[in-house]
């Protein structure tokens, strides 16, 4: 097979295809150069120390981890100085990062969950770095307003997998392929193109131990899963929940299947569990991209206009026929 690294995917994207500009090509590549030092630390595990609590809480009042705060390190460093960028902002800080005056700015806007799923961190399970790129709007500083763009309006999007091996997946807008790192070479091959969610499934993914907490709607659409061959949905389901949201979701590219986080009583006041500029919009992206669908239960998460930088939403994504049944539920309901 014909090896096709990053680099030349990108080049060949932006000059035959014309799907990228030579500033985002730059960006997609350092994000992925950065993700790869992070995948060289987290690999080293024990090793080089990084595993273990930093000591510090983040803006959402969360425990950082070494990794979550030498990954925001990484990213931060790598993507400074290249000219591509007008500002960054990241789960782990509460203001958005402006490019120091030192630096050349650019068009673009990146937005990053650095180490997604870090309570796996310690007992050695995937984990991932989620990111997505805006454009600042014209002439407007780029401060947190800046950001609160809806979905839709995304250049690009994509997340690095640290799993037995790392992987990259990644759509500018014109469906999603996969790269996994080649550590001999040190760079990322293109090995899955074009990938497919199936519109149906058997699979869904939940944590199960906040049904008690959850909606009504959510719990009737559970329970009917739960009924199997037997009930409404006349087949069988099977379950999977990783708790990192990174795993879940590439399971889910791969062979299809639902993702849920839904709103609980616990997390209610919040707006839900997961973030919609670092999470919920780059992987809904990516899943539209792929075929699939992706809802808050009653809206395409894609068309939700943010309020605030660091915003939570309910999540459903994946298998277009169970995300449009689900949401179905949650509408009925209103
Ligand atoms: P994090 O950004 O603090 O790591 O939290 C997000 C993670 C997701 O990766 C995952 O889907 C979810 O939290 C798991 O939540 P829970 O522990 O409630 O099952
Ligand atoms: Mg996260």
């Amino acid at each position: 097979m014909r090896r096709i690294t990053l680099s030349r995917y990108l080049i060949e994207q932006q000059r035959e295809k014309n799907h990228l500009n030579s500033d985002l090509r730059l960006l997609i590549e350092v994000v992925a150069r950065a993700c790869k030092t992070i995948s060289v630390a987290i690999n080293k595990g024990e090793l080089a120390g990084v595993l273990g609590s930093a000591g510090t809480d983040n803006v959402q009042g969360e425990v950082q981890k070494k990794l979550d705060v030498l990954s925001n390190e990484i990213l931060l460093d790598a993507n400074e100085w290249g000219g591509h960028l007008a500002a960054m902002a990241s789960e782990e800080m509460d203001e958005p990062h402006p490019i120091p005056n030192r630096f050349p700015k650019g068009e673009f806007l990146l937005v990053f969950d650095p180490l997604d799923g870090s309570s796996n961190i310690d007992v050695n399970m995937t984990v991932g770095t989620i990111f997505s790129v805006l454009k600042c709007p014209e002439g407007v500083e780029p401060n947190e307003q800046a950001f609160l763009q809806p979905g839709v309006k995304q250049v690009a999007a994509g997340y690095a997998l640290y799993g037995p091996s790392t992987m990259l997946v990644l759509t500018t807008g014109h469906g999603v392929d996969a790269f996994t790192l080649d550590r001999e070479q040190g760079s990322f091959v293109l090995t899955q193109k074009g990938m497919r969610i199936p519109e149906e499934t058997k699979e869904f993914a939940i944590n199960m131990s906040n049904m008690r907490f959850w909606e009504a709607p959510m719990q009737r659409y559970i329970n009917e899963l739960l009924a199997g061959k037997e009930g409404p949905r006349g087949k069988d389901f099977n379950m999977r929940w990783i708790a990192s949201m990174v795993a879940d979701v590439h399971r889910i590219m791969t062979r299809g299947g639902v993702f849920f986080y839904p709103i609980d009583s616990k997390t209610k006041d919040k707006g839900g569990k997961l973030r919609l500029m670092y999470e919920a919009n780059p992987m809904s992206m990516l899943v539209e991209q792929a075929g699939g669908a992706a809802t808050n239960g009653l809206q395409r998460i894609l068309e939700i206009k943010p309020e605030k930088l660091h915003q939570r939403v309910p999540v459903m994504l994946g298998s277009k026929q169970e995300i449009d049944l689900v949401t179905s539920y949650h509408l009925e309901s209103q």
